[in-house]
C-alpha cells in the first residue's frame, strides 16, 4: 500500500515537516526489531476528525512497551495529545496513524536498556487495506505454511516491530501462491489470526474468535465487533478454532484497524458458506462502519475528537 505523504510527524515532542522526519542507520531497533508500534484510524465526522478508540490503542502500546521492558518518556495521556496535535496539523479529515516507540542511536548489541527510546506519530491517508473489492466482495485466504509465534518465543499480546517478520513472510508466501492474505496456525495447530488482522468465523448464530493464547493480538477492532454483535443478540466468544472449522463455518471474516471488516469468501480454495459476505459478516460492517464515524450513539464514546 503505497504511502500518501502528509505535512508534519511528531518526533520525540516536535512537529517536523515530512521530509526530515529521518533516523540514523546504526539506530537500534532497525538491527534488532526492539520497538512497538500501533495502528489506528482517524475518520471524518461531523465535528472534525474522530480518531477511534485512541487511549485504547495508546494503553495496548504501553503494554507491548512494558513487555519489552522500553521505558517509554511518555504517559499514556501524553501519547494521546500528541496523536491529536499531530492529526489536526496535518488537517487531514481522516487518515491512518501510525505511532512508533523504537530504540535510537548511541549503543549497539543485543542489550537494549541503555538505549535512548524515541517515540514518533505519522499519519498519512490510507484507503481499504485489503483493497474496496475485498471489503465488499470478499477476499480469499490461505493457510500459511508458517506458523505464529509461541507465546515464549514471542509475546502475542506485544505488537512489536520484529515480530512481523514473521506476517510478512507469511503475506509473501499467500500472494505468491494467489490468494489475498493468509491465515496463521499456532504451533499447537490452532487458528491464531491473519498476518495483520484478527479472524472471526460465524457458525450457528454464534461469532467465534481465537484467544491470545493461539498468538493473536488482543484486537481492538476485534474487541469492537464482539460488542457489536453481543449488542446486536448474537453470541460472541474467544475460544479456540481448528482450521476445519475454517472450512465448514457459515460465514467468515477478518478485523482490523487498517483492514477494518472484511469478509472471507474462501479458506484454501474451501468455499464459505455461499462463497458470499453473509448476513451476520454484513450487519457487523455496517454496523462498524457507522461507528467509527460517530455515526451510532450507544458507540460515540469510542470516538475520541481532535479538537
Ligand atoms: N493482529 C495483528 C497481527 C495485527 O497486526 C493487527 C493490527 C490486528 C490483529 C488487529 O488489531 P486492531 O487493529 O487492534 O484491531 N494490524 C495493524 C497493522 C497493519 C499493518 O499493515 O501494519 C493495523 O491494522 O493497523
Amino acid at each position: 500500500m503505497p504511502i500518501t505523504p502528509s505535512k508534519l510527524i511528531w518526533m520525540d515532542g516536535e512537529l517536523v515537516p515530512w521530509d526530515e522526519a529521518r533516523v540514523h542507520v546504526l539506530t537500534h531497533t532497525l538491527h534488532y526489531g526492539c520497538g512497538v508500534f500501533e495502528g489506528i484510524r482517524a475518520y471524518e465526522t461531523s465535528q472534525g476528525p474522530g480518531v477511534f478508540r485512541l487511549t485504547d490503542h495508546m494503553v495496548r502500546l504501553a503494554n507491548s512497551a512494558k513487555i519489552f521492558m522500553i521505558d517509554v518518556p511518555y504517559a499514556v495521556e501524553e501519547l494521546v495529545q500528541a496523536v491529536k496535535d499531530t492529526v489536526a496539523a496535518n488537517e487531514l479529515p481522516s487518515c491512518y496513524i501510525r505511532p512508533l516507540v523504537y530504540l535510537g542511536y548511541g549503543e549497539m548489541g543485543l542489550n537494549p536498556l541503555p538505549c535512548p527510546v524515541q517515540v514518533s506519530v505519522a499519519v498519512w491517508p490510507w484507503g481499504a487495506y485489503l483493497g474496496d473489492e475485498g471489503v465488499a466482495n470478499g477476499v480469499r485466504m490461505k493457510i500459511s505454511s508458517w506458523q505464529r509465534h509461541d507465546p515464549n518465543a514471542m509475546p502475542p499480546a506485544a505488537k512489536g516491530t520484529g515480530m512481523y517478520i514473521n506476517s510478512s513472510m507469511a503475506k509473501v508466501e499467500a500472494l505468491k501462491a494467489g490468494y489475498d492474505e493468509a491465515i496463521l496456525l499456532s504451533p499447537q495447530g490452532y487458528v491464531s489470526e491473519c498476518t495483520g488482522e484478527n479472524i472471526f468465523v460465524v457458525k450457528g448464530g454464534r461469532v467465534i474468535t481465537p484467544p491470545v493464547s493461539a498468538g493473536a493480538l488482543e484486537g481492538i477492532t476485534q474487541s469492537s465487533v464482539m460488542a457489536i454483535a453481543r449488542d446486536e443478540g448474537f453470541e460472541a466468544e474467544v475460544g479456540n478454532l481448528l482450521r476445519s472449522d475454517l472450512y465448514t463455518a457459515d460465514e467468515a471474516f477478518l478485523t482490523g484497524t487498517a483492514a477494518e471488516v472484511v469478509p472471507i469468501r474462501s479458506v484454501d480454495d474451501r468455499v464459505v458458506g455461499k462463497g458470499e459476505p453473509g448476513p451476520i459478516t454484513r450487519r457487523i460492517q455496517e454496523i462498524y462502519f457507522a461507528a467509527v464515524r460517530g455515526q451510532v450513539d450507544r458507540y460515540k464514546d469510542w470516538v475520541e475528537h481532535v479538537r
